[in-house]
């Protein structure tokens, strides 16, 4: 039973499929999920904005708790900005994979061939820098709190991988650590903390993936 206190509308939209066609979407949804790779090589190639301006639009429909929408995705094209989170990242990387690294942790990583050097922070044409709002002030400036706000800019930052993947572009997801230095580059205030930039635009010409594979059905799921 809905409360008399919200406002409900007719659920609009929703098209159910046959189910031969419902199977031929997901399978051929997989397919193209499949061919996503995280990219580390991007050619300096310009990207139209209106892509980037629809991928966040998609993001931005991404559930959220208590539909609190608690994401900002600052978007970085300009030069010398781009050079400056490059800076700044690299001096962190730099001390993580000398010394502030577990050896597991390095183990962990050395398939990935990834080292303290993030030339694609300045190659691509975009990075978006993804920030969750912890809280947000009312007009009386009092804070209200966000809820799951780490599941929900989690979700919406996989919904923005999906949809620049489907338009053909490629990302990263890089994750700078610790990244405080973002809130402070882009001028972006209290409530807000960057957890991750994920950097997109077309792949550089021959690049280069480690050759990974992915976890079986039965490996990550279970029907009980
Ligand atoms: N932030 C570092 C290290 C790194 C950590 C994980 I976990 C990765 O999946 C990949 C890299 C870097 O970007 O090199």
């Amino acid at each position: 039973m809905s409360n008399s206190n919200c406002d409900h509308i007719q659920l609009a939209g929703y098209e159910e499929l046959p189910p031969e066609e419902m199977l031929l979407r997901a399978q051929s949804f997989y397919e193209l999920m499949k061919s996503r790779r995280s990219v580390r090589s991007f050619s300096r190639r310009p990207v139209e904005r209106k892509v980037i301006e629809l991928c966040l639009q998609t993001a931005g429909r991404a559930p959220s708790g208590a539909n609190q929408q608690p994401w900002k995705f600052v978007v970085v094209s300009d030069p010398e900005v781009k050079r400056r989170i490059r800076q700044a990242a690299e001096n962190e990387e730099r001390a993580f994979y000398e010394s502030r690294a577990s050896d597991q942790w390095l183990a962990a990583l050395k398939p990935l061939g990834t080292d303290a050097e993030k030339p694609f922070l300045e190659n691509a044409p975009y990075l978006i820098v993804v920030f969750c709002e912890n809280y947000r002030l009312d007009k009386n400036g009092k804070k209200i709190k966000h809820y799951y706000v780490r599941d929900s800019v989690g979700i919406a930052i996989g919904i923005l991988i999906t949809a620049l993947h489907h338009a053909g572009l490629a990302c990263l997801t890089h994750t700078p650590s610790p990244m405080q230095f973002l809130r402070k580059i882009l001028k972006r205030p209290e409530n807000e903390t960057a957890v991750m930039i994920l950097v997109a635009g077309y792949p550089a010409k021959g690049a280069m993936v480690p050759n990974l594979g992915k976890k079986r059905l039965e490996e990550i799921a279970l029907f009980v």
